[in-house]
């Protein structure tokens, strides 16, 4: 490491250290270079409390009690809020995709901004950022670990667990409308469960809400593990890139978890599965009827087109395609029973 790295290396060790509500944001980045135990050993160390990014996703356990989940559009409230508050913000292995940004000049309005990432281009290009470190996250992390006091800041991480207290059972899809009996969690609780049903699994998702359900509704505990489209986000990823999931892993089981919009898009690499007879895969489409990211941004005043994005007969489509293509289907329907958990029958 240069005199330079070094010099930047302490100077991101003293704004932790002094900082009264420091956070980690954990990107791709980590996963990547195999840091994910240096990144556990300084967010224990410091009691810093870590977010991780879509692709991120497995670099930190989400069952560690400095886990706070996903940031940006599609993250949660008090993540959001939390980077909005904070003093001192260290990304480790992310790029500050606008989807976790926004509008880039008003994020982390107070934070003084550490940056660790191999791509030299990568620092302060959205973000200024008041310290840089170019390089590979496991050794920045090995040597910010050696300069790194250990300190506590649990009265944040108390502030960032009220505010989840309060916003979280707000989130529309966390809603239970009177009305209707099925919602996101009741399927991804079912999914969590038959995931946790056999040994080794890896999720890959497509594109849309059922992907953002995905990331934010099963809870992630190892890198590698949640394999999707986020940075082009093509739809019709996940059937073909589950099947070569399997093929690299043919003793676990490769979950495609697909749109019924997505779905329609390469179904037909399911007769590739079968003739090559990879049998590891198995797909969980998740039938909202709708392209459904589209219609959840879809502003108000489109309200009378929405039936551009509905699809009349997916179930349908679906199980003809399966069979043409030599897979079996089954349509497995969710009752819920208040006020115990979905059920598959
Ligand atoms: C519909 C949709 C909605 C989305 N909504 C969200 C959202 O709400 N929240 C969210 O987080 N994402 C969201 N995304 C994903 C988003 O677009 C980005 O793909 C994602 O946030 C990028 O994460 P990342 O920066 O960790 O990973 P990448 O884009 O993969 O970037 C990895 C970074 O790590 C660096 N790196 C690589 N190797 C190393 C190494 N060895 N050491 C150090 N650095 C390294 C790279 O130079 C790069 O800067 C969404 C995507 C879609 C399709
Ligand atoms: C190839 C491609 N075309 C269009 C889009 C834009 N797009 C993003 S999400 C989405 C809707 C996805 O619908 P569906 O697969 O049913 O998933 P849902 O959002 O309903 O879970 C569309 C059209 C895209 N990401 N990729
Ligand atoms: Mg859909």
């Amino acid at each position: 490491m240069s005199g330079r790295d070094r010099h930047a290396v302490r100077a991101a060790a003293s704004l932790l250290t002094n900082a009264s509500k420091p956070l980690i944001l954990a990107g791709h980045g980590v996963i990547i270079s195999g840091a994910v135990a240096e990144l556990r050993a300084l967010a224990e160390r410091t009691g810093i409390p870590v977010v991780t990014t879509l692709h991120g996703i497995g670099a930190f356990p989400e069952d560690h009690p400095l886990s706070i989940g996903m940031p940006g559009m599609h993250g949660w409230v008090h993540v959001n809020r939390a980077i909005q508050e904070c003093d001192v913000l260290i990304n480790i292995g992310a790029r500050f995709d606008d989807r976790v940004t926004g509008k880039a000049s008003t994020f982390a309005p107070r934070a003084r901004v550490i940056h660790i990432d191999i791509d030299p281009s990568e620092i302060g290009k959205n973000v200024k950022v008041a310290v840089g470190i170019i390089g590979d996250a496991r050794a920045a992390l090995t040597a910010l670990l050696e300069e790194t006091a250990p300190r506590d800041a649990h009265l944040w991480l108390h502030d960032i667990r009220e505010s989840q207290a309060t916003h979280q059972h707000r989130q529309p899809y966390l809603r239970r409308p009177d009305t209707t009996e099925l919602m996101p969690h009741d399927v991804y609780a079912a999914l969590n469960a038959a995931l946790n049903e056999r040994g080794g699994y890896r999720v890959v998702t497509d594109v849309g809400q059922h992907q953002m359900w995905a990331a934010q509704l099963i809870e992630w505990r190892r890198p590698r593990t949640h394999i999707t489209s986020g940075g082009a986000g093509t739809m019709g990823f996940a059937v073909p890139a589950a099947m070569g999931a399997a093929i690299a892993h043919p003793d676990e089981t490769i979950w495609a978890i697909v749109g019924d919009g997505g779905f329609q898009m390469t179904n037909q690499e399911l007769a590739t599965i079968n003739q090559e007879g990879v049998r590891n895969v198995k797909v969980a489409i998740v039938n909202n009827g709708y392209l459904g990211m589209v219609r959840q941004w879809q502003p108000p005043s489109t309200v009378s087109r929405r039936r551009r994005i509905q699809y009349a007969l997916p179930g349908i489509t679906t199980a003809r395609r399966c069979s043409t293509s030599g897979s079996s289907a089954r349509r497995t329907y969710f009752r819920w029973s208040r006020p115990g958990p979905a059920s598959a029958r």
